[in-house]
């Protein structure tokens, strides 16, 4: 088989590189990334001369460098790439836009004229919306996006739903809650809360510190995405989630607990606009008809994720400092 994997030097990207080359050396894999500021290729050291892998840095959206790579005939798609980070899609919203709903657009034409046996469309649980006190997004739930980045997400999803329907592509489309675990931009919850209170900085927590998200662990996605390629029926939605619904407080909380650090470094700041206030995921339609189960339980997935951060504080304060930036530029002569 061979997989273009989208976004692959980014945080689920590379974990799912990972992942895949230990489950099957034989696939051919190929890493599509343009390496905006999220993109890392120090991820993927330990498979960069693996014979089955390959990068290509080139942008979604940039037409010419897609049809080149899909000349080479490739089975299925994998989409990671996008911009990820809501708080950046309120300060800029255009480049949202561009990367995640024009560029599956460019992918998606490409696909079609080529050919695919799949093209799975990594999404996320965002673009539901919010939930009140109680239910669960389900894959029928109405998309109600409140952020420029779900927005986004939601816009290229509709695309990809539409060339399924209008021009018979065979897609999948995942939507997952909120990831954790190694490799993740320290500008997200759980890494910027770590690296911060290591350096006894004040953390950050938007408004009262009571919105409620889903977490999973990164693994877990990543194999939720395998059976999805392998046996997801075409044209369906797959949502994926552990049920571990936590408030921000409690997160930051057991990370200070772990760390032995006191809680007078919480800061209480500006909430975020548009905030969501809950996230929770109904998993039952990818572990009743493909079998998925999470393998991680939050507790000891969180441990485990905070012990991966003290043990790499050499790659979180690589990317602190831009120096990350400078290992791409050796190996690949260009940023
Ligand atoms: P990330 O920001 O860590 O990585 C994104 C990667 O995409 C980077 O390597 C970046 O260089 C690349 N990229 C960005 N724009 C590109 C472009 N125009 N062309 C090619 N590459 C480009 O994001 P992530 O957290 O790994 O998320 C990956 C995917 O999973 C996204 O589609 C996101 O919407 C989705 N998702 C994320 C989560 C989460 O909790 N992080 C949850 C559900 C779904
Ligand atoms: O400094 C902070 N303080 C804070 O209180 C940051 C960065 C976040 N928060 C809050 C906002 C959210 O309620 O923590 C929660 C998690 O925030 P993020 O890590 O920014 O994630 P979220 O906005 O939930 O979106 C993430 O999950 C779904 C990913 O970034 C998305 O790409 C994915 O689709």
């Amino acid at each position: 088989m061979k997989l273009l994997v989208t976004g692959g030097a980014g945080f689920i990207g590379s974990n799912f590189i990972l992942y895949m080359i230990q489950q099957y050396p034989n696939y051919q894999i190929i890493n599509m990334d343009a390496l905006t500021y999220a993109g890392n290729l120090e991820n993927l050291k330990s498979v960069q001369h693996h014979p089955n892998y390959s990068f290509v840095q080139a942008d979604i959206a940039d037409k010419p460098a897609v049809d080149a790579i899909f000349q080479q005939g490739i089975d299925v798609v994998v989409n990671f790439a996008a911009e990820s980070h809501v708080d950046r899609s309120i300060l800029e919203p255009e480049i949202f836009v561009n990367t995640n709903v024009m560029g599956t657009q460019v992918l998606l034409d490409a696909a079609k004229k080529y050919g695919v046996t799949k093209f799975v469309q990594v999404s996320t649980d965002e673009v539901y919306g919010s939930l009140g006190d109680t239910g669960l997004f389900s894959e029928t739930t109405p998309l109600a996006p409140n952020s420029p980045y779900s927005a986004s997400k939601a816009g290229g999803d509709l695309l990809v739903r539409a060339y399924h329907e209008t021009f018979g592509l065979p897609i999948n489309i995942t939507r997952c809650s909120n990831n954790y675990g190694p490799y993740q931009f320290p500008e997200k919850l759980i890494p910027l809360i770590i690296s911060r209170a290591l350096n006894d900085e004040s953390l950050p927590v938007y408004g009262d510190g009571l919105n409620i998200r889903d977490w999973l662990y990164v693994e877990d996605h990543c194999s939720a995405i395998d059976l999805v390629i392998h046996q997801g029926k075409i044209g369906e939605v797959y949502n994926i989630g552990g049920n571990n619904e936590r408030t921000n407080l409690h997160i930051v909380k057991t990370i200070l607990e772990e760390l032995g650090k006191p809680e007078s470094l919480i800061t209480y700041v500006a909430d975020r606009p548009g905030h969501d206030r809950r996230y929770g995921i109904d998993p039952t339609k990818i572990m009743n008809e493909l079998g998925w189960k999470p393998k991680h339980n939050f507790e000891t997935g969180i441990k485990e994720t905070i012990q991966w951060y003290l043990n790499h504080k050499d790659w979180w304060t690589r990317i602190q400092s831009g120096a990350y930036r400078d290992y791409m530029t050796q190996q690949y002569g260009k940023r």
